[in-house]
C-alpha cells in the first residue's frame, strides 16, 4: 500500500467511516437490508400493470357470482383477447393479470378437476380456453402474464374441508404448467360465507391464517415456477395497498413484518398502506383499482368509467408514491374492452405523454452538500446522468444532505420525480424541496419516504435552480435519479 492510499485510509477509519478499499478506491454504501429480490425489482420498474376481471358475473350482472350459475351462460360473442393486450400495450401497461376463477368457481380454462367451467359453456361449444387465449394474446404484444386464482370457491362442494385444499392445488398446477411463465399469482382476501358449495347452500366460514396452508402451497407453485411473486396482504411478494381506491400512503414504505399478518384479516388497511420504516421484510404495496365503480363489467356503469384526468391522478397516488398500479379493465359481454373504458385509457396515455414530455434537468449540472469519498462514482452528476444504476450517494454516517440541480434557464416546474437506488434498500425518511426565486430559496414541498419512484406535484413555479434536502434517512442516502417537468 503506498503512504498515500495508507493515510486515506487511517483518515477515513479515524472519520468513523470505512468506505476505502485496499486499493483506496471508494467502496460502494454496504445494502440496508431488506432489498428486493430480482423479480421484485423487475416487479418495480413494471410500474403500470392490467387487471382483467371476467366470469360469469359478466353475463349475471353481479360482483359476486353465488356459485350456482349455469356454465352455459357464458358466452361472450366477439371475444377477443389480441384487442385487450393491443390496447393495453399501446396504452403503456406492461401486464395482464387475469381473473382465472373469481369468487363463483367459474373456470376460464377447461380444467380437468371441475366441470364447473368453459368446456360447458356455451363459448366454442365448449372447446374454448381463455387462459390459453389470453396467455397467447400476452405473448404477441409483448406484455407479461398474470394470474388470479380465488381461494374462496362459493361453487366447489368440499370448499372448507381439506379435499377443497388439494383442488386447489390441482387448480394451480394446470395453471402453472400448461400457460408459459406466469410473473405474477394474486391471493385475494375475500374469503368464506355464503355459497352454493355443491348444492349444500350454506355458510361456511374458515380460519384464514389456517385453512389454506399457504406455506405449503407456495412452495409447491415455487416448485413449478421460481420466479413467480405472491401477492396477498401478506406478500411474500407484493402487499395490498389497504384500499381500493387508488391510493397509496404519501408516506409508502417497501418494508412490513409479516409475522402476524394472513390475507384477510381485518383491521391491517392502515399498516398495509404506509407499510413501516422498521419491517424485517421487503413486500411493496400494489394499488389496484378499476376503472369502473365494480370490478366486473356491467352496461349500467357505460356513463361511469373513470375519466382521463382521474386515472392520471391515481397515477400519481400509486406510481408516483413508489407503488405498481394495478387498473382493471373488465371487458363486457361482447368479450371486448367497451369502448368508452379504450377512450379513457388513450386519454389517460396522453396526459401522461403531455405532463412527462420534456425531462427539464436531463443532463443538467447538479452540485451537492458532499458526495461519498470525494470519489467520482457517486458523485451528483449521476443523479441528471440518465442511468439508474448510477447513483449519488453520502459517507457512511452523513445520513443527511442536498443537492442543487442548474437548470440552465428559468422554466415552469409543474413536478419533480426522485428515486432512491432501492437495490440497496429505502432509506430517506424525510425530504423537502425548494425553488429558487425572487433571490431565496423557497419551499415548494416536504415528504418523508421516496423509494422507487416519487413523483411531487408542485404549484406551478418559475424558476432555474431546484434544491433537494434530504433531512433524514435510515443510513446514508443513495439518489439513482431526478426529473424536472
Ligand atoms: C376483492 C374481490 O372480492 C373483488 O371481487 C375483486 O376481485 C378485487 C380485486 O378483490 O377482494
Amino acid at each position: 500500500m503506498k503512504l498515500s492510499q495508507s493515510l486515506l485510509l487511517l483518515l477515513s477509519v479515524c472519520c468513523g467511516a470505512d468506505i476505502l478499499s485496499q486499493n483506496g478506491n471508494t467502496k460502494p454504501p454496504q445494502a440496508l437490508l431488506p432489498v428486493p429480490s430480482a423479480a421484485q425489482m423487475a416487479w418495480h420498474e413494471m410500474e403500470m400493470n392490467a387487471f382483467v376481471h371476467f366470469t360469469t358475473n359478466t353475463f349475471t350482472d353481479l360482483e359476486w357470482g353465488k356459485g350456482n350459475e349455469s356454465p352455459g351462460i357464458f358466452n361472450p360473442s366477439q371475444l377477443d383477447a389480441g384487442q385487450w393486450a393491443r390496447v393495453l400495450k399501446e396504452t403503456g401497461f406492461k401486464t395482464l393479470i387475469l381473473t382465472c376463477k373469481h369468487h363463483d368457481g367459474f373456470c376460464l380454462w377447461p380444467s380437468q378437476h371441475t366441470e364447473h367451467s368453459v368446456k360447458n359453456s356455451s363459448y366454442k361449444n365448449g372447446k374454448g380456453d381463455l387462459v390459453r387465449e389470453v396467455s397467447d394474446a400476452c405473448k404477441k404484444y409483448g406484455l407479461k402474464f398474470g394470474v388470479y386464482l380465488s381461494p374462496w370457491d362459493r361453487n366447489h362442494a368440499e370448499y372448507g374441508k381439506p379435499g377443497y385444499i388439494t383442488y386447489y392445488r390441482n387448480q394451480l398446477k394446470e395453471l402453472f404448467t400448461r400457460y408459459g411463465p406466469v410473473f405474477e399469482m394474486w391471493f385475494d382476501g375475500a374469503n368464506g360465507g355464503d355459497g352454493y358449495y355443491g348444492g349444500a347452500k350454506e355458510i361456511r366460514r374458515i380460519n384464514g391464517a389456517s385453512y389454506y396452508e399457504w406455506p405449503a402451497t407456495l412452495s409447491f407453485v415455487k416448485s413449478m415456477q421460481p420466479h413467480v411473486i405472491f401477492f396477498s396482504d401478506a406478500g411474500p411478494g407484493v402487499r395490498w395497498v389497504g384500499n381500493e381506491r387508488g391510493v397509496a400512503g404519501e408516506t409508502n414504505w417497501n418494508t412490513i413484518s409479516t409475522d402476524t399478518l394472513f390475507a384477510g384479516k381485518a383491521g391491517i388497511e392502515g399498516l398495509l398502506n404506509t407499510g413501516s420504516p422498521d419491517g424485517n421484510k421487503w413486500v411493496p404495496a400494489e394499488v389496484d383499482v378499476s376503472i369502473r365503480p365494480g370490478w366486473f363489467y356491467h352496461a349500467k356503469e357505460d356513463s361511469l368509467v373513470k375519466t382521463p384526468a382521474k386515472l392520471f391522478d391515481i397515477y400519481l397516488t400509486s406510481v408516483g408514491r413508489g407503488s405498481t398500479l394495478l387498473l382493471n379493465i373488465p371487458p363486457d359481454r361482447r368479450g371486448l374492452f367497451h369502448e368508452n373504458d379504450i377512450k379513457a385509457l388513450k386519454g389517460f396515455r396522453e396526459i401522461l405523454n403531455k405532463e412527462f414530455a420534456v425531462n427539464l434537468a436531463k443532463g443538467k449540472k447538479v452540485t451537492a452538500s458532499s458526495f461519498r469519498g470525494k470519489a467520482k462514482a457517486f458523485s451528483p452528476a449521476n443523479i441528471t446522468d440518465g442511468n439508474k444504476q448510477t447513483y449519488w450517494a453520502t459517507d457512511d454516517l452523513v445520513t443527511n444532505g442536498s443537492f442543487e440541480i442548474d437548470l440552465g434557464k428559468t422554466v415552469t416546474v409543474k413536478y419533480i420525480l426522485l428515486q432512491e437506488y432501492i437495490r440497496l434498500g429505502q432509506r430517506v425518511k424525510a425530504f423537502t424541496i425548494d425553488v429558487w426565486k425572487d433571490n431565496s430559496w423557497q419551499k415548494v414541498a416536504e415528504g418523508a419516504t421516496i423509494g422507487y419512484k416519487r413523483i411531487i406535484p408542485v404549484t406551478p413555479a418559475r424558476t432555474n435552480r431546484i434544491r433537494v434536502t434530504i433531512v433524514d434517512a435510515k443510513a446514508c442516502p443513495v439518489i439513482s435519479n431526478a426529473e424536472v417537468y
